[in-house]
């Protein structure tokens, strides 16, 4: 079974349901991935902020549970060294401004 396009032989019942497609086989139901929603898992954003205050592990870590707490963060990689915070995420479920009112929430400075 492979690709996205109907096959001879093969019934599509022509339904997209969450990005995927079901086609009946003579296995049973396969549902494929469709390519819009291939294109919605790669659409991850990465943005760093400078962030003042952090001194210590423990801040470090705060900031990293605040961000991660977050619907649509993936990751937060905090570095006490260069006083910043990289944040990978889903810009469709979170933005900007919610990740720097979260920091500043935790206690921290954003510049
Ligand atoms: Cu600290």
């Amino acid at each position: 079974m492979s690709g996205l396009f109907p096959l001879s032989g093969v019934d599509i019942d022509g339904l997209w349901r969450d990005g995927r497609r079901l086609l009946k086989t003579a296995g049973g139901l396969v549902a494929t991935m469709s390519p819009a929603a291939r294109v919605r898992r790669k659409a991850m954003k990465t943005e760093t902020f400078l962030v003042q205050g952090m001194t210590c592990d423990g801040c470090v870590a705060s900031i990293r549970r605040a961000l991660e707490g977050i619907a649509g963060v993936k990751e937060a990689r905090p570095s006490l060294e260069k006083g910043e915070v990289t944040v990978d995420y889903d810009p469709s479920l979170t933005g900007e401004t919610a990740l720097r009112r979260t920091i500043e929430a935790a206690g921290f400075d954003v510049n």
